[in-house]
């Protein structure tokens, strides 16, 4: 039967009938995007509050990036690590004197990074510390957020990541998050080879620790000989207003795990950063991926990453986030539905008080309808993480369609 279906109603009910359910998506159909804006199929123009989970940082299409991927993409686009590539030495040496560590290994996916940092801790653990083989540990802050493979859902404990696909990776602990004495606790046990953490949790509502908790993480990692893994898949890259979170307490992980926007949007590519006492125990033939290091990522991460600092996106994240939640701790004081505002950078969320349960998605949907897009978490928080691109007059554009929307309800 013909209907007067729209566009994106054809569009939504493909997905629905030939795709996975794996996702509860806003119901909106993008086609393009550009900057800080995406259109859907029906040319409707929005404000893009999410960057793809903060991989869009310099923002839809950045030209400079496009081009060197384009560039690429016509000399060479994959040979597999079987051969050299002519890029890969070229970009391990441009991103490990970026970040201040003797050595990368390229993978693709952010969970593939921290599975990736997760094997070279316990590798790490048995050749470097002297655990005994079999027994290391790695401890985990609950509230964690690292990808959907099983050792990531096996460090989970949030429900719906984890449940009904055990059994578990064994050797992991989890302690609080924010609790410095509780991580000493179990870091303690002489078979502990690492503590991973986000330095801001993403996904389990933007949630940042006190000042300090990462020197102390630091300090507590070194005094009992564990690696400190930072996971910055999320946080890095420019979006809490410094190159990575860990900056702001000026803290050195042992290994640093990057990604999304390590590559501007354009595809998967991340990097585990680690010096040579920890990433030299793995050998050749012991890890890899047939994608990782390919020309096109070296290509597009060197330029993702000078786009970071030639367009000073740090600093403007900086400035945009203070501006951010000073207007939205204005309208917290206007209505009682929002009962948080908190972030760093470009990197926030605010909480909203439910009345039936699902007040956040409504809110989401009427953002949408006026033109911005953002998406709930835990059914009660919603991030805002726009391209770190936007200055103070859009973001003001912003913040009063934010506004409007709250206020209506
Ligand atoms: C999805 C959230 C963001 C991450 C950290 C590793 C990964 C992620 C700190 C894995 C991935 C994602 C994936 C995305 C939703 C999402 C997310 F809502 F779950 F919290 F970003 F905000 N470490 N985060 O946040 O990276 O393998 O996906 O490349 O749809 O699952 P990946």
């Amino acid at each position: 039967m013909v209907t007067s279906m729209t566009k994106s109603e054809h569009l939504r009910e493909l997905e629905e009938n030939y795709g996975a359910h794996n996702y509860h998506s806003i119901p909106v159909v993008i086609e393009r995007g550009e900057g800080i804006y995406v259109w859907d199929v029906e040319g409707k123009k929005y404000f893009d509050f999410l960057s793809a989970y903060s991989a869009v940082n310099q923002g839809h299409c950045h030209p400079r990036i496009i081009k060197a991927l384009t560039t690429q993409a016509q000399k060479l686009t994959l040979c597999s690590r079987a051969f050299h590539n002519s890029l890969l030495g070229e970009y391990e040496k441009f991103i490990t004197e970026f970040f201040g560590y003797d050595k990368v290994l390229p993978m693709n996916t952010g969970v593939e990074g921290d599975e990736t940092a997760m094997k070279l801790a316990r590798r790490w653990a048995y050749d470097v510390k002297g655990v005994e083989e079999n027994k290391a540990k790695i401890v985990f802050a609950k509230g964690n957020f690292m990808g959907r493979t099983l050792a990531a859902i096996s460090a989970s404990n949030d429900p719906s990541s984890y449940k009904g696909f055990g059994p578990f990776m064994p050797g992991y602990e989890l302690v609080e998050y924010n609790d410095l004495n509780a991580l000493e606790n179990a870091i303690k046990d002489p078979n502990t080879a690492a503590f991973m953490v986000e330095p801001i949790q993403g996904e389990a509502g933007v949630i940042v620790p006190t000042e300090g908790y990462l020197k102390g993480v630091r300090a507590l990692c070194t005094k009992y000989n564990v690696l400190f893994i930072a996971d910055e898949v999320q946080t890095g890259l420019a979006r809490t207003g410094k190159m990575l979170a860990c900056d702001h307490e000026n803290v050195k992980p042992d290994i640093l795990v990057l990604g999304k926007a390590l590559s501007g949007g354009t595809m998967p590519v991340s990097a585990i950063l680690a010096n040579n006492e920890i990433m030299l125990t793995i050998k050749p033939g012991e890890h890899g991926s047939t994608y990782g290091g390919n020309p096109m990522a070296c290509a597009v991460s060197m330029e993702a990453l000078k786009v970071l600092k030639d367009e000073k996106l740090a600093e403007n994240a900086e400035k945009m986030g203070f501006i951010f939640r000073d207007e939205m701790n204005k309208l917290k004081n206007e209505t009682d539905l929002i009962t948080t505002v908190r972030g760093r950078g470009l990197f926030n969320a605010i909480v909203i008080k439910e009345k039936e349960g699902k007040t956040a998605w409504e809110v989401c949907l009427k953002f949408a309808e006026n033109g911005l897009l953002a998406k709930p978490t835990h059914g009660d928080i919603i991030r805002f993480a726009p391209p770190l691109t936007i200055n103070k007059e859009q973001l003001m554009e912003c913040v009063a369609i934010i506004r409007n929307v709250i206020l209506s309800f």
